[in-house]
């Protein structure tokens, strides 16, 4: 049975919508909705979230209904958690837990497993005291008749022994992906160094963000009708056919209210998206939210500080898209971007010339060092070697200009008839073997 709460400020459709969305966490997490209900409340109560009154009736509802689990649509704080469930009588859930479920399914790595790990321990830590304080409350009642030892009642020693032993496990966590994110680092190290320009694809879950990745580069990552198929960043190449290297990395996608603590633990994950040149942001056109996706996209961009780099916007599965409101969504996106958006389909292969063409107009060449002797009558070279590299040596001698220089990949390009040797020789780098 799923419970949604009406503040001021939110239509009763948007409230429908985002438990239309929590069905589809919940179908993915391997769970049926028997009932949804919805409470207008001036705002949450402290106690219950829903109200007192609301409670006793919860209970007889999830009885009518056969309902063995209340889920609320926000995360409840560990003392409403417990008030409920014991009101309702049933296991009461939150949005954030059904979250955490299905990223625990879904991740494989050792990385992906260990951040999710790490999320679900800090949730149950301050939730933990549930069962613990009703246990030595029972012991604390035997104390203060007198009996004076076993003041620490049993459910108390036993809450300080689990306690501590999720304290340690989260620290080795947190030490595990220390080492994780050192090893991602030095890949991206390595990457800077050769100045291979990167894109990164993010968006809401769902928007069809593998489908591209394998689209634009003949990748077979995970594509699946589930929401967080993806957990796992992979990283490929691009090949634009016009010999400019650069690389596509595809990530964990986004949901609304996103549980804090999980944005924390895949941060390292996440980051990857903060080092790109370029974000190509994948929206799913043919979404009746579609707005309201992007917006939830940008917020977690905003949380791990993506939000200033150039955002391509990428309108997917055009082929499922009502005409008529892609071009609207279009417009409004181009209104507020000033970018025309660039409209796909995954599926269909519609768009992806144009989309491949806008990436690499977009992304900043590669820099190579060159070695060559221009004649005089190409002095624009030397000159935007200049203006568009740096130039270690310059020597002038009856043939003309014989220079040493790094210089942005076109201008590699210009020279290409003067180079005495190949820069454009790429081996492939130790992260492509993933
Ligand atoms: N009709 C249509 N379906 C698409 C298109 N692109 C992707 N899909 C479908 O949308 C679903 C999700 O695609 P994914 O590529 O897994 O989406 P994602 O953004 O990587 O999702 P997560 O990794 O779960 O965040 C799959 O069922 C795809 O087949 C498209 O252009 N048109
Ligand atoms: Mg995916």
């Amino acid at each position: 049975m799923l419970v949604g709460v009406q503040l001021p400020g939110r239509t009763l459709a948007e409230v429908e919508a985002s438990l239309d969305e929590l069905e589809a966490l919940l179908d993915t997490a391997g769970g049926e909705v028997a009932e949804r209900i919805i409470q207008r409340r001036e705002a949450p109560d402290a106690a219950t979230y829903i109200g007192r009154g609301k409670v006793a009736e919860l209970r007889d509802i999830a009885v009518e209904v056969h309902a063995d689990a209340v889920v609320f649509d926000d995360e409840l704080a560990p003392a409403q958690q417990r008030t409920l469930e014991e009101g309702i009588r049933q296991k009461v859930l939150d949005r954030t837990i059904v979250i955490l479920d299905i990223f625990a399914q879904h991740a494989t790595s050792r990385e992906g497993k260990a951040q999710v790990e790490l999320a679900q321990l800090g949730y149950l830590l301050p939730r933990l005291r549930g069962w613990g304080q009703a246990l030595s409350r029972q012991a604390g009642g035997q104390a203060a008749g007198g009996v004076g030892i076993g003041g620490r009642g049993p459910g108390e020693t036993q809450l300080e022994v689990d306690r501590r032993r999720i304290m340690r496990r989260i620290s080795k966590l947190k030490a595990d992906l220390k080492d994780f994110e050192r090893v991602r680092r030095t890949k991206a190290l390595e990457r800077e160094r050769n100045r291979v320009p990167t894109a990164a694809l993010v968006g809401y879950t769902n928007a069809g963000k593998s489908s591209l990745l394998n689209r634009l580069t003949g990748a077979s990552v995970l594509v699946e009708d589930r929401l967080f198929a993806t957990l796992d960043a992979t990283v490929r190449r691009l090949d634009a056919g016009d010999g400019r290297d650069v690389v596509l990395t595809d990530t964990v996608g986004f949901v609304r209210k996103l549980p804090h603590g999980l944005v924390e633990a895949f941060k390292s994950t996440l980051e990857e998206s903060t080092r790109a040149d370029l974000l190509l942001h994948v929206v799913d056109a043919s979404h009746p939210e579609a707005e309201a996706q992007i917006v939830a996209v940008r917020e977690v961009l905003e949380e791990i500080g993506a939000d200033r780099l150039p955002e391509q916007i990428v309108l997917n599965k055009i082929d499922r898209a009502d005409p008529d409101d892609l071009a609207a969504l279009a417009r409004r996106v181009e209104n507020e971007t000033g970018t025309s958006p660039i409209l796909v389909s995954a599926v269909t292969g519609a768009g992806i010339e144009e989309l491949t063409a806008r990436i690499m107009q977009r992304l900043p060449g590669r820099r190579l060092k060159v070695r060559a002797t221009i004649p005089f009558s190409r002095h624009d070279l030397v000159a935007a070697a200049h203006e568009r590299g740096e130039v270690h040596l310059e020597e002038h001698s009856g043939e003309g200009t014989t220079l040493v220089a790094t210089v942005d990949e076109e201008v590699a390009i210009d020279m290409r008839p003067w180079l005495e040797d190949d820069p454009f020789a790429v081996e492939p780098e130790p992260w492509e073997q993933r």
